[in-house]
């Protein structure tokens, strides 16, 4: 039996190994054949694709749900069954089931077995529902052989994850409604076994905020520190204005953390963001980089008590306080938020199922903010990108660290954004996505 394994692409998808399917090929049994598609190393051909296979199992962003299922529905017209699963699928079932033969709602890891024996005996079920948060340490250490042959490919970071769950509720994120509330964590001794092996130049770890629980936090990266590792991974702002916690991912090799600040508001409370206070953000961004950590900051606009000062006074801080890297994103009606259904009942979606459009991007907002026209809000999006990469903000926020290794990232990622922000965001130049091309 042939299994092929696919990570769909969108426009935004970054080169970095799928962790989930490396995951489902640890699951599978040494008996089936395995094989490993990446639509965005090489988008996947849906007229010749795939021969030979008895299956085909697609994990599904939101932002990869059209492309999933097209390339689904080519399967299955060429009569392969096909499998769905992932955060998508997770939180619509029922639209993920009319492109597939079955599908796979929450983590995989107890699942997929059983799915591969039901499909061994032609008696795959429509739906596999996992009711109870999976144990961290049933999940196995991942196959990372499948992505040997384009290993070129990606970025040369190693996808580790270490817990998961979120114990924060904040109304625009998928994360608590899928992973649930309680935080997960893996032993120690499991994660150190897992690292110690791996060969790339570093490790980005796949955990919503690595600093979750403050005393595994503690444990963990202390233990890791004698590896004399390099990674990267996301925070969120509880826990990093303690000397201790900073000093305890400067020595365990942290090199950048990647930090939902949202927004410089303080009624960001009100969504739910109750552990950010924007008061604090000056001071810990400065302690972040006086240990040599990258602060990649993450703002949003759209927010019900924006206004559009909101993209000048958001950039302005930025530069002033020197942030190194910076993604402003608009806010995004994920399905399975309370964003979500909040903005339907209250008819201010634009787009419904926006997942379903090939060119969300290019429509986004998807949403009627309230304090200016969506038009507006995609103008102050695409101007704060343009104004951060700026040769001139690039200047000014150039700056003389303790460390020296964040000065020297700092230009050639500057510049790199520079080209995505007037490629990408200002330009909105889309890249091919066909395999014909
Ligand atoms: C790491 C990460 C990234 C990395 C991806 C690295 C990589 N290639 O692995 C980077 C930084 C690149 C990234 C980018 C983005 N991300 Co991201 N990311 C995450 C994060 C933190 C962890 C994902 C992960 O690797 N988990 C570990 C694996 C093992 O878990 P998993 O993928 O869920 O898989 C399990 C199950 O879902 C299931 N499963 C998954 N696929 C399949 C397939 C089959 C067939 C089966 C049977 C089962 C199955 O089994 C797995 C084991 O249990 C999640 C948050 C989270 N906690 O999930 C957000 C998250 C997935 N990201 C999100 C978003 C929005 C994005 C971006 C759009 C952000 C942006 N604007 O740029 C981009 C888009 C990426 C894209 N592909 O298009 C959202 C997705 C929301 C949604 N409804 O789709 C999440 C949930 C964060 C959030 N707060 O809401 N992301």
């Amino acid at each position: 039996m042939r299994i092929e394994l696919v990570s769909a692409a969108a426009e935004d998808s970054a080169r970095l190994t799928p962790l989930a399917l490396a995951t489902l090929a640890a699951l599978t049994p040494p008996d089936i054949e395995l094989g490993f598609s990446d639509d965005q190393v090489r988008p996947i051909d849906l007229e010749n694709g795939f021969p030979g296979a008895d299956l085909v199992a697609i994990s599904v962003l939101s932002k990869t749900a059209y492309r999933a299922y097209e390339i689904a529905d080519a399967c299955r017209t060429k009569g392969i069954p096909v499998v769905l699963g992932g955060i998508h699928p997770t939180v619509l079932p029922e639209e993920a089931s009319t492109h597939a033969d079955a599908v796979v709602i929450g983590e995989a890891e107890l699942l997929w077995p059983r799915l591969l024996e039901d499909f061994r005996v032609h008696r795959l079920q429509k739906f596999y529902r996992q009711e109870e948060w999976v144990d961290m340490n049933r999940s196995p250490v991942p196959r990372r052989t499948i992505f040997r042959p384009h290993s070129g490919s990606y970025v040369p970071l190693d996808v580790v994850q270490t817990t998961r769950g979120c114990p924060f509720h904040c109304e625009f994120c998928t994360v608590h409604s899928i992973f649930g509330s309680p935080f997960r964590m893996r032993d120690i001794e499991k994660v150190i076994a897992e690292v110690r092996d791996l060969e790339r130049w570093g490790i980005l770890l796949a955990d919503d905020n690595v600093i979750g629980n403050v005393s595994y936090f503690q444990r963990l990266f202390t233990a890791l520190a004698p590896l004399k590792l390099r990674w990267i991974g996301e925070a969120s702002l509880a826990g990093l204005d303690q000397e201790q916690n900073l000093k305890i991912l400067q020595r365990s090799g942290c090199k950048a953390l990647f930090i939902g600040f949202e927004s410089l508001s303080p009624q960001l409370k009100t969504t739910g963001k109750t552990q950010n206070h924007p008061d604090q953000y000056r001071q810990i961004i400065r302690k972040l980089h006086d240990h040599g950590i990258i602060a990649y900051a993450a703002f949003m606009f759209g927010f019900d008590f924006d206004d559009p000062s909101i993209f000048e006074r958001t950039v302005e801080f930025a530069v002033a306080n020197k942030i190194i890297l910076a993604q402003f994103a608009m806010l995004t009606p994920y399905p399975g938020t309370r964003f979500y259904s909040r903005l339907k009942a209250e008819g201010r979606l634009l787009r419904d199922r926006w997942w379903l459009s090939p060119n969300q991007e290019i429509l986004a907002p998807h949403f009627r903010p309230l304090g200016m026209e969506p038009e507006r809000l995609r103008e102050g999006w695409k101007w704060a990108w343009k104004e951060f990469y700026s040769l001139s903000s690039i200047w000014k926020r150039l700056d003389f660290w303790p460390a020296l290794h964040p000065y020297l990232a700092f230009l050639p990622f500057n510049l790199r954004q520079r080209h995505f922000a007037r490629n990408k965001i200002c330009a909105e130049k889309t890249r091919p996505r066909s395999w014909k091309e």
